[in-house]
């Protein structure tokens, strides 16, 4: 079985976690899957992290002994993926070392939100994976999304039109997630579930269910899935992902997240400039010059006063 992939020096083999079941992992090795027991003291390359639990994505060497493998040590993670604990505040981690998100939205129905759609770039930047922007239902028009095709391409995101329906844009897609791991994120009915079933259909994902989005019913852990693709790579399913990804997010880190205010934020009177009210300030100056687009300045003052808002309220507390 398994032993077919063991290096013979060590008598291990890699693989990654694509589930978790209470003591009992599911890991993916070289195209199979094992269901393996972790070790109770895990060996952590590069050092334990905050949070040091197995988590999908995360990349492990299973010690084979008589056909029986275990869990002894965790590769260190390039990336992680947080999200705020529905309970105090602490963070949970969802998924390690995912390379990449695709943000799906439809061109029309449901309409989408400028706004979210900039918290989902924030927080792939945040997380240190790289974002790619989907319009799904291009059949149904896509006249509406055009200007921001163009607007975030010249910021420098990859923008794709697609159609679930049509086949369009599936050829690109299926390339870009061919060998990567892959958070598909977007608000619930935009067509994550039909976009992931015509590009693998052997997925038979459930079409038009809301679970997802609410979190409710069977799925209240919303504990993250990878799905190995046949050519290789994952995809992350998970439930109630919408609020992913801010955990932590400072005000300098928001800025970093919108390349048209860091890079004028240098011209600014203040160095620790908010953008937000200050004189002599460069990015109001941009923005007000419609150098900057409107709805993207509208998406960091909305961040920025959260940010500024929650560390009030900390300060307040301590
Ligand atoms: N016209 C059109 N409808 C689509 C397309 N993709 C998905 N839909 C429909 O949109 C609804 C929501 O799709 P679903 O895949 O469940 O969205 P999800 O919630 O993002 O996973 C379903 O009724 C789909 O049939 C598309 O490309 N064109
Ligand atoms: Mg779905
Ligand atoms: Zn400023």
């Amino acid at each position: 079985m398994a032993e077919r992939y063991t290096d013979p020096m060590t008598g291990t083999v890699e693989g990654t976690v694509i589930a978790t079941h209470g003591p009992l992992v599911r890991v993916q090795v070289q195209g199979r899957t094992l269901v393996v027991a972790a070790r109770r003291r895990l060996r952590w390359e590069g050092g334990m992290p905050e949070v040091p639990r197995l988590v999908v994505g995360d990349r492990v060497i299973i010690e084979m002994r008589r056909g029986e493998g275990v869990i002894e040590g965790v590769r260190q993670r390039r990336t992680a993926l947080y999200r705020q604990a529905t309970h105090g505040r602490r963070a949970q981690v969802l998924a390690a070392n995912v390379d990449q998100a695709l943000i799906v939205f439809a061109c029309q129905r449901p309409e989408p939100k400028r706004g979210l759609i900039d918290r989902f770039l924030v927080a792939c930047h945040h997380a240190g994976i790289d974002p790619t922007l989907v319009f799904n239902k291009a059949d149904l028009g896509s006249d509406a999304v055009q200007p921001w095709i163009a607007l975030y391409r010249d910021l420098g995101i990859t923008v794709m039109l697609a159609s679930a329906r049509t086949g369009r844009g599936l050829g690109e897609i299926t390339r870009t997630l061919s060998g990567q791991t892959t958070l598909f994120c977007g608000p619930s009915g935009v067509g994550k579930s039909s976009l992931l079933n015509a590009v693998y259909p052997g997925f038979r994902l459930r079409v038009g269910t809301i679970s997802e989005a609410t979190g409710k019913g069977r799925h209240t852990t919303s504990r993250a899935e990878l799905l190995p693709l046949p050519g290789g790579g994952f995809v992350v399913d998970t439930p109630g992902l919408k609020e992913f990804g801010l955990w932590n997010l400072t005000l300098p880190d928001l800025q970093a997240a919108f390349p048209e205010i860091a890079s004028r934020a240098g011209l600014c009177r203040f160095q620790d400039c908010t953008h937000l009210h200050e004189p002599d300030c460069a990015v109001q100056a941009a923005a007000e010059a419609g150098e900057i687009d409107p709805e993207r300045f509208r998406s960091y003052r909305v961040l920025a006063t959260g940010i500024l808002e929650a560390d009030r309220i900390n300060s307040d507390l301590t």
